[in-house]
């Protein structure tokens, strides 16, 4: 892992690419440009891996028109890859989060399919994968993330045949159904088998995969292992189905590799007198009510905010609870703000906030604590530890690793999760109140339920919760990913 000296540029022998970079460019109070640590599932899941490797990360900087040299950041040697503002209009706004995104969570909102996006999604594509080719160490491994970048593991390949090539969906793969909808579905399938390991976060989405493959491609698929000619197949042989002992195949490994968290951060930073200092503090700014429910996400149509407000207003307006006993602290981080829907969403959500509070707020106690910013990640822990009841109820949501966090900083067993089934974490996370956020009496129900748990049940689900997220952290994830990825080629060595 250790980056060539003397040349330039200097080589790696172990890539990790992203849309953005884990660092965001902003200005000090002087004008004087600095780097900060931007937010964010997979920031937060992939620093502890960059940290205890010696390797180098490519991505945007994450502000538009800046040309910069590679630089180190927190330990990371970072290469960035410079966008444009049409290209973050078409490319990032566009593309990835008005067509892909909507599209791959199930078209909770309706995708956009338009030519000149897809066009400029594929240069931009092309444009990371030059960048990685030119900083590789020959047999270099490299690991692409997320479905801004799913050209690249072809177009990598094609560029550098010498690489091991992962790539990792961090969102749901959606079902052949809704994937055909996409008029560039065989391109982005393409673009994906160009890796030796796809990884998914649920069996669900690697087999959704797989099942595109075959309906597109025509490829065998035996398990976790799907069979690409190493030469494409004319599409009248490709209609007989490529039998799985061709000898002139390759074998793409896709199948699922849930992310998690750093859980020793959580439990660690949640144990420091100040943290819970800090916790208690909340609960009597708070007004020390008898239950806080606490909703942390960005602000995102998928993540059934607006469905818990509806569930959560309803049980104050029978009086089934009242805003004397019980808050809801929602914190909705700022998130694709020039996206229309993600504007449309954030009128709805303060509009519902203003009426429920409106209707159910007392001169001395809110109904609901509404937060439209970013904290910084000890005061999350502290809201976490203050929290009686988190409700994750998104409508769906590749893992949701705000559900890992809040687990994992629970170090006195208590505290209640309220989880949507329709969340990644739910396969681990078994013992929360699961719920269908679609259905909001049930979700009363299960709030309800969350509020009124005796502590031995409390203390019995979050133990057993708590088991999984520390056996389960974003290191084993990282390992299990990069073993497999490695072990398909034994010269790799990450
Ligand atoms: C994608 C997938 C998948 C949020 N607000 C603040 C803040 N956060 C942090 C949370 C958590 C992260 O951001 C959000 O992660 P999620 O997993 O909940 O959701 P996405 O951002 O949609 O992430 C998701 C993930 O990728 C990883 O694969 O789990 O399904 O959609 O870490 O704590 N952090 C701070 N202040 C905030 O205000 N510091």
């Amino acid at each position: 892992m250790t980056p060539r000296s003397g040349k330039s540029p200097r080589l790696y022998d172990f890539i990790v690419v992203s849309n953005r970079l884990p660092v965001d460019s902003i200005e000090d109070g002087n004008g004087k440009q600095v780097w900060s640590r931007s937010p964010g599932g997979l920031v937060a899941a992939l620093e502890p891996v960059m940290q205890n490797h010696d390797g180098a990360w490519v991505g945007w900087p994450g502000r538009a028109d800046l040309e910069v040299e590679p630089f180190d950041s927190g330990g990371m040697r970072l290469v960035p890859v410079s966008l444009s503002a049409s290209e973050v209009e078409d490319y990032y706004e566009g593309f990835s989060n008005a067509t892909l995104w909507p599209l791959y969570h199930d078209v909770i909102a309706a995708p956009e399919f338009r030519r000149d996006w897809w066009d400029v999604y594929k240069n931009v594509n092309i444009r990371f994968a030059k960048r990685t080719a030119e900083v590789a160490e020959r047999g270099a491994v490299v690991w692409v993330q997320d479905y801004q970048l799913q050209l690249v593991p072809k177009l990598l390949r094609e560029l550098r045949p010498d690489l091991t090539i992962g790539f990792f969906n961090h969102i749901p793969f959606p079902s052949y159904g809704l994937f055909s909808q996409l008029p560039w579905r065989t391109q982005i399938v393409e673009g994906l088998l160009g890796a030796d390991v796809v990884g998914f976060q649920r069996d669900a989405d690697a087999g959704n995969f797989s099942q595109a493959v075959r309906r597109l491609k025509g490829f065998a698929t035996k398990g976790h292992h799907i069979a690409v000619p190493l030469v494409d197949p004319s599409p009248g042989r490709r209609a007989h189905g490529a039998s799985w002992d061709d000898a002139d195949t390759r074998s793409v490994v896709a199948k699922k590799f849930p992310i998690s968290i750093d859980s020793p951060y959580y439990r660690e930073t949640a144990q420091r007198q100040d943290i819970q200092a800090r916790a208690r503090q909340i609960r009597a700014d708070l007004g020390n009510p008898k239950t806080i429910m606490l909703g942390v996400d960005r602000l995102d149509y998928t993540k059934g905010i607006r469905h818990r407000l509806t569930a959560f207003g309803e049980l104050l307006a029978e009086g089934r609870v009242t805003a004397e006993d019980v808050i809801l602290v929602q914190v909705a981080s700022p998130s694709r703000e020039r996206v229309k829907s993600y504007m449309d969403l954030r009128d709805e959500v303060e509009v519902m906030v203003g009426r429920i509070n409106g209707e159910s707020s007392t001169l001395g106690h809110h109904a609901i604590s509404y937060h439209h910013h970013s904290y910084p990640r000890e005061e999350m822990v502290a809201l976490y530890l203050a929290a009686d009841v988190m409700l994750v109820t998104a409508l769906r949501d590749g893992m949701n690793l705000v559900a890992k966090e809040y687990v994992a900083s629970r170090f006195d067993n208590d505290g209640v999760l309220l989880l949507s089934e329709f969340a990644g974490a739910s396969d681990e996370l078994k013992r929360a109140v699961l719920v269908n956020p679609h259905d909001i009496d049930g979700m009363k129900d299960a709030m309800m339920a969350a509020i009124e748990m005796p502590q031995a049940e409390r203390a019995s689900r979050m133990r057993s919760m708590r088991k999984r997220v520390f056996e389960d952290d974003v290191e084993k994830w990282s390992s299990g990913f990069l073993h497999t990825l490695t072990a398909r080629h034994p010269e790799g060595n990450a």
